[in-house]
């Protein structure tokens, strides 16, 4: 069913290069004194049920200075003769338990494949890392991750202690790296934008796949099944967060996770989607009226919100505040209920954070920050300053309005009774302005009407 679309897809970017990796790995080293040790674990396993683990996702931080993705891992790097050497800890090859589990690259497949300069067996940790922290002096390391890790670096600081005053060497503190990769991470290379013009390319396709399904006699979870089908059709893992498939009343609950209702005829449903590839992120959503037609009170309302969105995206330039594109939506979203009746106070007014009636029908951001993360790492607010946005930044712009009828809190108007639209894209800081990633997603009220329920 999906030939089609996946023949329209184009070619999957080639994988980060070890190269790469290592002017990664050398760029945070270099923030390093000599005697600094760097820790990073990867996520422990998670049980689904009994005997059965979830799918397995390490951390985004070892992804990004390796590309090693397998559980049972952790990554040090310490600097001899003059030189940084990063080092894994992995599985070992054990033929019994590939058998059952799947293959392992093991110690040889690491140090050929990944940039890794020695891998060590994860059965020899504990002395390994015990014999590298007594010659250190402070610890890159994030607490919380691997508690196993935790207790040793804290142990070998006590152990330490009383040998320092001696012999002058062992860890004196320790210091979570995260926000110095997060600086990293937050300035995408062109080959990080080639994995995430890939997602979101997978999740464009899978959206108009779904609007060419339509919402007739279609349920929720149906429509799921269609986006989340072409992800894993596509060659993707599969989603870089859970769905979100709302119809009618559904699409005014900005998390909604049931996703198991039918969709009625004429209802808009919103479907909130997107796929990981190779651990980069893509985040889109789209609002649709599930026979094709927006009745008049759903077209005022979508262009609204897609005034508001491209208004946002038009301020997606290098030298902005990233707050630029949040207040910008909020400006078009407040003019145009004012100008349909719904806002009954002043612009300024309207958007006053306490007072102002916007936020009773747009209560969320407009932006967050993606990559590795679908809701990525980087400080917002520098030094309490709107962080100014610069060439290789991605952020997504995702403006709505929501009028839940079944809310107590405010006085929903029946024209709008249960419409919630929310139209999200991926956009790329170019050195010209914005690059919107996810440019294949139709968004317009015209071509919207035209794809949907129109099967290929
Ligand atoms: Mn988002």
């Amino acid at each position: 069913m999906f030939e089609k679309m996946f023949a329209n897809l184009g070619k999957m970017p080639e994988p980060i290069s070890i190269e790469e990796y290592i002017s990664r790995q050398n760029e945070l080293y270099s923030t390093f004194q000599s005697s600094d040790v760097l820790i990073l674990c990867s996520s422990l396993e998670t049980i689904h049920s009994n005997d059965v683990h979830h799918p397995y996702r390490t951390q985004s931080n070892l992804l990004y200075l390796t590309g090693w993705a397998e559980p049972e891992s952790i990554m040090f790097a310490t600097k001899a003769s003059g030189t940084w050497k990063t080092h894994l800890f992995v599985q070992p090859k054990d033929t019994l338990k590939e058998i059952w589990e799947g293959r392992r690259p093991g110690l040889e497949g690491a140090e050929k494949n990944w940039p890794i300069d020695q891998a060590h067996s994860i059965d020899d940790v504990e002395s390994t890392l015990i014999e590298m922290l007594s010659k250190a002096n402070r610890v890159f390391h994030r607490m919380g991750v691997m508690p196993s890790i935790d207790e040793l670096v804290v142990s070998s600081i006590k152990k330490r202690d009383r040998a320092r005053q001696r012999l002058g060497t062992g860890p004196i503190s320790v210091e979570d790296p995260s926000n110095k990769i997060a600086e990293m991470r937050l300035i995408k290379s062109d080959a990080e934008i080639a994995q995430m013009k890939f997602a979101s390319d997978v999740s464009s396709l899978a959206h108009i796949a779904a609007m060419r399904h339509g919402g007739n006699n279609a349920t929720e979870n149906q429509l799921q099944s269609i986006i989340e089908g072409f992800f894993r059709y596509a060659g993707t893992s599969g989603w870089s967060y859970p769905s979100i498939v709302g119809s009618g009343e559904n699409a005014t609950i900005l998390h909604y996770k049931e996703n198991n209702s039918p969709c009625e005829n004429g209802d808009i449903v919103l479907i909130d989607a997107g796929a990981e590839f190779r651990g980069y992120a893509a985040d889109i959503t789209r609002s649709w009226p599930t026979n094709g037609i927006f009745t008049e009170p759903q077209r005022e309302l979508y262009q609204i919100v897609l005034d508001s969105q491209i208004a946002a995206i038009n301020e997606c330039v290098p030298g902005n505040p990233y707050t630029a594109p949040h207040e910008a939506a909020r400006k078009v979203l407040a003019e145009g209920l004012i100008k349909i009746g719904i806002i009954t106070q002043t612009l300024e007014e309207a958007l006053d954070s306490k007072s102002g009636q916007l936020k009773d029908w747009y209560m969320h951001n407009t932006s967050h920050w993606i990559g590795l993360d679908v809701h990525d790492v980087g400080v917002y607010l520098p030094n309490g300053e709107p962080r100014v946005l610069q060439p290789g930044m991605c952020l997504t712009i995702e403006p709505g309005l929501y009028f839940g009828a079944w809310r107590p809190d405010v006085d929903c108007p029946q024209r709008y009774s249960n419409i919630g639209i929310r139209i999200e894209d991926d956009v790329l800081i170019g050195e010209n302005g914005p690059v919107v990633l996810t440019e294949r997603c139709p968004k317009t009220i015209t071509e919207i009407e035209s794809i949907v329920g129109n099967a290929i």
